[in-house]
């Protein structure tokens, strides 16, 4: 006979069966019962110091090991908060749950204090959410949520628990099954679709592997790795997939898209057939629609039938895991080896060879200066530490796009960012959720100077949980990302982008009691990053860059990919008097 408990203890009960570790939360009047279970239960709750960063650290464990990440928030202005952190983990497909208090069930509807339509404002926020009224609806719920967030299409879940149900008494009955009719996911792949998919690859003259996000939630990296092997195609990743395959790998290129390489953009561009892996064709990929990838036939492999066909029709539609319809391709490949004709041989070799002349005519490289701080040459210094090992969280903004083109990553799971929703005020506290679950790594938060100043707040629980994370801004003294469009689209007026008034790293860390310094010579930066690594605390590390970069290569808002600006313009030469 099982033990009588309250809602909040099985709540509780419920996220231990569903190998909880960690939450990330901030209590309230209505989900203090649940705060009083937790009280020394060995479940971790950390106190973050705003609940965006509740779901943000939630992201962030979830992005680092892809298990469930739990962030949990009060009724009202908590769960309100929590919203951006939701979208944004809708729009990159992380599993996260979310745990919401909601006022006493006979008081909904009535304005009651702190009372928000959770559930109505959560919607479209959501993979899915939950208002959980009664007690006896509470242990299905909670699995199943955890079930939504992870299977298929990973996404955020939203639970809403009224306080009746915190507190009402009754018996945890285990759940054994999950059984949602009306939720059906596809991961097989259709055989048919796979086959012809297979043919297309050995028939193609210029083949591009252009993968996405897919393949680090699938878990599919292996077999994407044995595909490359077997195919000798080349690889690009988005923003989003990088480090699916190591970016040492011979036959990965790099980034397509707004701030992608000349060679993948052209690649694409060129192209007779793209195999896309788990990736949405975003339209920071795609640039002008009707100007992408004209020559080619596509094979669209994703496990959301809602993505295939949305933006550009495939020739081969695969509705499945990325990781099993891999799985079953490369069995295919590796059993009927085709051995191509000898144009078709002198055709692919073609095709290599310009894909590398396109890397050799314009790299993506670090530019440096004797005497002021690039801020391409950070990232370069922080690929150099990080030696494609590191946990990197980026916050939004220029700094971002020159790591995701300029930091290696060897393996998945390494590089997390806000992709789809362009989070600022990302990096810090996904960085926490990252570091919580992944202690045996060096964790770098990356932010610019504005991203930053909205995650100060955080500084506390990094210093309260000893969390060693290096916190590297990338001080460019404006809003970045915005000053580069004003400069490039609206003649330079700079509006509303300057960030005046920037504390002092050293003081504002040691305010909260660990290691801070500012810099802006160049040869202090080696240094500096090998003595934060150092630390075995967190470290903060304000980097002075040059103010007035942008960053390149860049496709303007509306053009095809091909149409890459890749470098200010030249200044007008002076004909000699
Ligand atoms: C919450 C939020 N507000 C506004 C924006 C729009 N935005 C995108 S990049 C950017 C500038 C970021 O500046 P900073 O953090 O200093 O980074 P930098 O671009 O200089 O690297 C802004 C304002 C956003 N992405 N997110």
């Amino acid at each position: 006979m099982s033990t009588l408990m309250n809602g909040a203890t099985m709540l509780l009960e419920c996220l231990v069966r569903e190998g909880v570790d960690c939450i990330f939360g901030y209590p309230g009047g209505v989900t203090i019962p649940f705060y009083d279970a937790l009280y020394e239960h060995h479940v971790r709750h950390v106190l973050v110091r705003h609940e965006e960063n509740a779901a943000f650290a939630a992201e962030g464990y979830a992005r680092s090991t892809g298990k469930v990440g739990v962030c949990c928030a009060t009724s009202g202005p908590g769960a309100t908060n929590l919203t951006t952190g939701l979208v944004d983990a809708l729009m990159d497909s992380i599993p996260i749950v979310a745990i919401t208090g909601q006022v006493n069930s006979k008081l909904i509807g009535s304005d009651a204090f702190q009372e928000a339509d959770t559930f109505g404002t959560t919607r479209s926020c959501t993979k899915h959410n939950y208002l959980v009224k009664r007690l006896e609806d509470l242990v299905q719920i909670v699995h199943e949520a955890f079930y939504v967030a992870a299977s298929g299409r990973p996404g955020p879940v939203l639970v809403d628990v009224t306080k009746d149900v915190l507190t009402g008494q009754g018996h945890y009955q285990p759940v054994t099954a999950i059984h949602l009719p009306g939720y059906k996911v596809f991961t097989e792949g259709h055989t048919g679709q796979i086959r012809r998919a297979a043919q297309m690859i050995q028939e193609a003259e210029r083949p591009l592997l252009y993968t996405g996000g897919g393949i680090i939630s699938a878990g599919a990296s292996a077999e994407l790795r044995q595909l490359v092997e077997l195919t000798d195609i080349p690889v690009v990743s988005t923003l989003m997939g990088l480090g699916g395959l190591a970016s040492t790998h011979p036959n990965f290129i790099s980034m397509p898209g707004m701030h992608g390489s000349y060679a993948a953009n052209m690649a694409m561009t060129e192209s007779d057939l793209l195999i896309a892996l788990g990736t949405r064709f975003d339209d920071r990929v795609t640039g002008r629609l009707a100007a992408f990838a004209p020559h080619a036939k596509v094979i669209h492999v994703d496990i959301d039938p809602a993505e295939v066909g949305k933006i550009r029709t495939p020739e081969v539609p695969i509705v499945g895991d990325v990781k099993r319809v891999l799985g079953k391709l490369n069995k295919l490949l590796a059993e009927n080896p085709a051995a191509p004709s000898e144009p078709l041989a002198a055709a692919r070799r073609a095709w290599w060879r310009k894909v590398r002349a396109w890397k050799e005519e314009h790299p993506l490289q670090p530019s440096t200066s004797d005497t002021e701080i690039k801020p391409q040459h950070l990232m370069a210094e922080i690929d150099r530490v990080s030696q494609g090992q590191a946990i990197v969280c980026s916050d939004v903004g220029q700094h971002q796009m020159w790591a995701a083109q300029l930091i290696r990553f060897n393996e998945p799971r390494l590089w997390i960012n806000s992709g789809g929703l362009g989070s600022m005020g990302f990096g810090v506290p996904s960085a926490m959720g990252a570091q919580f679950a992944r202690p045996d790594k060096l964790v770098f938060a990356l932010a610019g100077d504005g991203g930053f100043q909205m995650s100060i707040p955080e500084l506390g629980t990094i210093a309260a949980n000893g969390l060693p994370i290096k916190i590297v801004v990338m001080n460019n003294g404006y809003l970045g990302m915005v000053r580069q469009w004003q400069e490039l689209f609206y003649n330079n007026r700079m509006s509303g982008v300057t960030l005046e008034c920037f504390p002092d790293a050293e003081k504002l860390a040691g305010a909260y009691g660990f290691k801070g310094r500012t810099i802006d010579k160049p040869w202090e930066l080696g240094p500096a990053l090998d003595e934060a690594v150092k630390e075995p605390g967190p470290y903060l590390l304000n980097v002075k860059v040059t103010p007035f970069e942008c960053v390149y290569p860049m496709v303007p808002a509306g053009a095809g990919i091909q149409e890459m600006v890749l470098g200010p313009p030249r200044p007008v030469e002076v004909p000699a008097k």
